[in-house]
């Protein structure tokens, strides 16, 4: 499937895999680029010499083109912002902010840049700032949100702006993505799917609910603090949630969520874990290798696609 996305990065399926903090490693990204989408490093809150060893690692796993994703409230977004330019990634996304400052020194390394974007106001100043592509990310997307749909945000985005519109939030199979591509987007960037990916090294409970969940299993936590968070039901959102009634304040909110992303992909621990995941996970049902997982979704999306009329029985009059 070509678009002006799998022509601008090289690639052969205009997918993108999700930069999830903690869980999005060279193992998960090299697998999703052989596999002819485009893997992404998350940088999450780590430094910049772990990211550089799994930027290597994954040069030695793939020869395709992957990226790196910055979240822009880490501490090391700097840090990680000029790592990007010595190892000359193909491409970088970023969320949590606004990446205007780094964008003109990715640029002149030839990086493709491609912010998150959770609203029509940020899409048009990244345009402006020199953003190749944007990622438009609706709200039933996992981990830190925006406040607006996937079907709501993407086509005021597409109408707004003329790069290219990759969206996200709430895509796990053809027509889902075939949704999306009729709403303007020239690629889908996927999360939850990839978390279940036979190469995703997330802890075993956390896979286990991903596949277990329903449609309303996940939680927003922290909108009054301007950092809205989806995640999996579990004890953990059921604390915060309670906390947030009973008015604490900001900080300390900020405080009780530290290193629960941890707990949750690394120990499992189902009680204080923050299991971000998106509101599609309701929809996976089983693991599968990252080829599997794309190569499938893409003969559906065309299945989708070609027999849509003739299936559905519509007829324009
Ligand atoms: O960044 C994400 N999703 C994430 S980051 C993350 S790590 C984390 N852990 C705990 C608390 C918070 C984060 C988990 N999931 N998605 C992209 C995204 N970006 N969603 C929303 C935004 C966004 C929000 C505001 C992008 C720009 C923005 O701009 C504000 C401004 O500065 O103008």
């Amino acid at each position: 499937m070509k678009t002006k996305i799998t022509e601008m990065l090289g690639v052969k399926y205009p997918i993108i895999q999700g930069g999830m903090a903690w869980v999005a490693d060279a193992r998960l990204a090299s697998a999703v680029s052989n596999a002819g989408g485009v893997g992404l490093i998350a940088g999450g809150s780590a430094p910049a010499e772990v990211i550089r060893k799994e930027i290597l690692k994954a040069k030695e796993l793939t020869d395709k083109p992957f990226g790196l994703n910055i979240m822009l409230m880490s501490p090391h977004s700097e840090d990680l912002a000029q790592l990007i330019c010595e190892e000359k990634v193909s491409l970088v996304t970023t969320g949590a902010g606004n990446p205007a400052k780094y964008i003109p020194i990715w640029k002149e390394k030839g990086i493709k840049v491609i912010p998150v974007v959770p609203s029509v106001a940020l899409a048009k100043r990244m345009e402006r700032s020199g953003a190749d592509a944007l990622v438009v990310e609706g709200m039933e997307a996992g981990g830190h949100i925006g406040g607006i749909t996937t079907m709501c945000l993407v086509p005021q985005i597409v109408d707004a702006v003329n790069i290219p519109v990759i969206a996200a939030g709430g895509i796990a199979d053809g027509r889902t993505a075939v949704a999306a591509f009729m709403l303007g987007a020239d690629a889908i960037q996927a999360g939850t799917i990839f978390l279940v990916s036979d190469e995703c090294g997330i802890h075993e409970n956390y896979k286990n609910l991903v596949l277990k969940a329903k449609d309303t299993d996940s939680a927003v936590t922290g909108f009054y603090t301007g950092h809205p968070v989806r995640s999996i039901r579990n004890k953990f959102t059921k604390n915060l949630m309670t906390k947030e009634k009973e008015g604490i304040d900001s900080e300390d909110f900020e405080m009780l969520t530290i290193g629960s992303l941890k707990k949750a992909v690394i120990d499992g621990n189902l009680d204080e874990g923050s299991f971000m995941a998106g509101q599609i996970a309701g929809l996976i049902k089983k693991t599968d290798s990252c080829e599997n997982i794309i190569t499938n979704l893409f003969s559906d999306i065309e299945d989708v696609y070609k027999g849509f009329v003739e299936k559905r029985g519509f007829v324009f009059e």
